[in-house]
């Protein structure tokens, strides 16, 4: 795969994030880029993601989103402790936030699959090297499917350090591995290996980590070969019992748009355009 470097509309440079797209693949890739704090999320790395992913998604070229951290030591690990403040993370505003909620539900309703890859620890993304941990774990478990290294390590520290995760955090994973589980992984805090993540379901495959980005890009090829249409369903339909009226929206969404496609819907469009009564005769009432 050649990488090469991508930008939003804005144009600006990402300074927390790298974000590339893969020449004539349709795959694109974020990478957080704080390696010196673990990938460590601050607001402005939440808001560079939200933009990576906003044009992702608006980019019909790209077919799946690979998440992942940058080195081999953590994929991400959460909230960036030393900004964290009394109303959230703050870097250059005064104001604390805590915008990483507004990626989770992102992730969740881009569609299009987004792929964690993971080489470490304490993640919230899919490609995973290292510790995913804390908000970084969440942002693993909102991905799709997630892809982790051999030596990669999973967790929540948020009571070991004063916070929780009660959305996404607590009732995707609660899906995931199970309510007794999920409760061992809030309340005790401990990390668990790659091995244990897989036999958990936390995690699709455990690979070596020299193979990490090839058997995620195999993965990736073997989504773009199939139909985009059905895969974009699909994930709303996966989703949507549990994001409740939001869930449901997101896959009436995808009806609407489907329903835009044919000439039964045009037939409404083009008669109102043309002033004239439409004609809907001549569509079947399907059993
Ligand atoms: C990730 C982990 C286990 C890695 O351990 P290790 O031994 O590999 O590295 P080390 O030495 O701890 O970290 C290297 C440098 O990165 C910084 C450290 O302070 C250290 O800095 P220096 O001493 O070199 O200056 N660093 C690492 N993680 C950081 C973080 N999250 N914030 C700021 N600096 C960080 C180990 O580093 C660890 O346990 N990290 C903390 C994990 C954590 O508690 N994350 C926050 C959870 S809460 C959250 O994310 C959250 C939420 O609960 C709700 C909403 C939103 C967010």
């Amino acid at each position: 795969v050649v990488w090469r470097i991508a930008f939003d509309e804005s144009g600006k440079e990402f300074t927390d994030i790298i974000y590339e797209k893969a020449v004539d693949e349709g795959i694109a890739k974020i990478t957080i880029n704080r390696p010196e704090r673990r990938n460590a999320f601050r607001p402005q790395t939440v808001k560079e993601l939200i933009r990576a992913f906003n044009d992702a998604r608006d980019d019909s070229s790209v077919g799946v989103v690979i998440l992942t951290g940058k080195g081999t030591k953590a994929f991400c690990s959460g909230g960036d402790q030393a900004l964290r403040t009394t109303d959230g993370y703050a870097d250059y505003e005064n104001f604390g936030r805590l915008n990483v909620l507004d990626l989770q539900v992102q992730i969740r309703r881009l569609p299009k699959p987004v792929i964690a890859m993971d080489a470490c620890m304490l993640v919230y993304s899919s490609f995973i090297m290292g510790y995913a941990v804390g908000g970084g774990h969440v942002l693993h478990m909102v991905c799709d499917l997630t892809i982790a290294a051999d030596n990669a390590i999973f967790g929540q520290t948020g009571p070991k350090v004063g916070s929780f995760d009660a959305g996404y955090g607590s009732s995707i994973m609660s899906r995931l591995v199970g309510p007794k589980k999920a409760r061992e992984m809030w309340f005790l805090a401990r990390f668990y290996n790659a091995a244990e993540a897989e036999k958990m379901g936390l995690v699709n495959t455990v690979v070596p980590l020299e193979n990490l980005e090839r058997e995620t890009i195999k993965w990736c090829r073997e989504i773009l070969r199939n139909s985009p249409t059905a895969i974009r369903v699909l994930k709303s339909a996966l989703n949507a019992v549990d994001d409740g009226h939001a869930g449901l929206q997101a896959l009436g969404g995808d009806a609407t748009l489907i329903f835009y496609g044919t000439e039964e819907g045009n037939e409404g469009k083009t008669a109102y355009v043309d002033r004239r009564r439409p004609d809907f005769s001549k569509f079947p009432r399907r059993p």
